[in-house]
């Protein structure tokens, strides 16, 4: 099951600005007219029944949204970037990894339809209308879009349950789910048969609980070998655990405690869930004789509730099947309409102009000049000149002078390399 993604995810573009003229005819005839470009498009992400896992990801780990469109001549501004949608499945919570590698919860997306706004399309460039002034009637500057919001994302699945069956490989949890409800998962005399977790619907006569069988757990499993501890994800929702042992495996208090150190090492307050014990296969002879004595042992050691079962003769099941409506009670489920959520804004790069000399190189970092620069027609001479007043309203000659620039030096503005002059 592909439950798990990393992606960087980043809205759209914003659209460049234009440099137009209004008579075309005549290159500077007439007044600037070139629009602002366009917004970029959102980028949002909305759980959906029409999806089960992140297969539908393929290969993908990048996800931009759309660009704005550049800016029009006659001062139109350019049409915005339209939203992009990522489908998950439903019980998808999204999670930012921050840049100082902390995990922020964004949003848990359950109900069909429930969105959460993940990044936002970057603002469209001037358009060199937006460069005009007094002295400056025929300005041939204008801005590129910005970029959008970038976050690096991990979306998780958690499906749904009332109560997760969890257990070493092999130890009879299908057979007991197959006996319980109306799933029929695949039982077989072999370890990890079950690879990905199973539902099925337990009918209480009065209400129904949903139960959840995780692939078997291997001692170690969260020490980030094998897959075990990765299913523990699926054990997040539940209200509570149910704990399936062997009772033909030799020492159940081992068993038990095997898998209680993976369920604490994984952490996410997994033990601090209500959990029953299971010990099942209660129909073998040689743990019939000893059944009363290793569940006594393992209430002992796990201080919760115990019941011995057999999935084959059926012995037990009745029992069980009111400890687990006792281990999940009704309980509201979130209901009501579909949830709207917003990331919040991420935090603008500051538009401080920083130099610094490397390798007799200036790069200089100055968000507004990087916009402009991709824009300008260096074999225009006009650009240039307007070029260099710009960099000095923008705080940018006065930063590299004092850095010591000189004719002939090599200065870097964004990807941009010039030629000082
Ligand atoms: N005698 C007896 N055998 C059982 C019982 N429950 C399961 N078994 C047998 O134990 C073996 C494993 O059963 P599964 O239900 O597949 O075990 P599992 O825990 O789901 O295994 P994985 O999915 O591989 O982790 C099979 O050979 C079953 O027939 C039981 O109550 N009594
Ligand atoms: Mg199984």
């Amino acid at each position: 099951m592909d439950d798990r993604r990393e992606v960087i995810i980043t809205g759209g573009p914003g659209g460049h600005g234009r440099i137009s003229f209004s008579d075309q005819g005549s290159r500077y005839k007439g007044g600037p007219d070139g629009g602002i470009g366009g917004m970029g498009g959102l980028v949002i992400v909305t759980s959906t029944p029409s999806r089960r896992d992140f297969h539908h990801f393929g290969h993908v780990e990048a996800i931009e949204g759309n660009p704005g469109e550049p800016g029009g001549t006659n001062g139109r501004t350019g049409r915005d970037g339209r939203p992009f949608t990522i489908e998950v499945p439903l019980g998808t919570t999204v999670v930012e990894r921050t840049e100082d590698g902390e995990d922020v919860e964004l949003a848990d997306l359950l109900q069909p339809g429930a969105n959460l706004l993940i990044a936002r399309g970057g603002p469209g460039g001037k358009g060199n209308t937006g460069f005009a002034t007094s002295t400056n009637q025929t300005p041939v500057l204008a801005e590129v879009g910005a970029e959008g919001e970038e976050r690096q994302i991990v979306l998780e699945l958690r499906l749904d349950s009332d109560v997760a069956l969890i257990g070493a490989p092999n130890v009879g949890k299908s057979a007991l789910l197959a006996a319980l409800s109306n799933a029929r998962p695949r039982v077989a005399d072999y370890p990890f048969t079950t690879v990905d977790p199973v539902h099925g619907v337990l009918d209480l006569g009065d209400r129904d609980i949903l139960l959840l069988e995780l692939p078997g757990l291997s001692e170690g499993a969260s020490g980030g070998r094998g897959l075990g501890s990765a299913h523990l994800r699926h054990a997040r929702r539940a209200q509570g655990l149910a704990y399936v042992l062997d009772g033909a495996a030799g020492d159940v208090v081992e068993e038990y405690r095997i898998v209680h150190r993976e369920v604490a090492a994984y952490g996410e307050g997994l033990t601090d869930k209500p959990a029953l014990v299971i010990v099942t296969k209660a129909d073998l002879p040689e743990v019939a004789g000893g059944l009363e004595r290793a569940l006594r042992a393992v209430r002992r050691a796990s201080k919760a509730r115990v019941v011995g079962v057999s999935a084959v003769s059926g012995d037990g099941l009745e029992g069980l099947r009111s400890e687990l409506a006792r281990l999940a009670p009704p309980r509201e489920r979130q209901r009501g309409g579909p949830q709207r959520t917003e990331a919040p804004p991420v935090p603008v790069r500051p538009g401080r102009v920083v130099v610094s000399v490397r390798d007799g190189v200036f790069e200089v970092s100055a968000p507004r000049a990087e916009r402009i620069l991709p824009m300008v027609d260096v074999k225009d001479w006009r650009a240039r000149l307007q070029l260099h007043a710009e960099l000095g309203r923008l705080g940018v000659l006065d930063a590299l002078e004092k850095h010591g620039v000189q004719t002939g030096d090599t200065v870097r503005i964004g990807g941009e390399e010039l030629l000082w002059e």
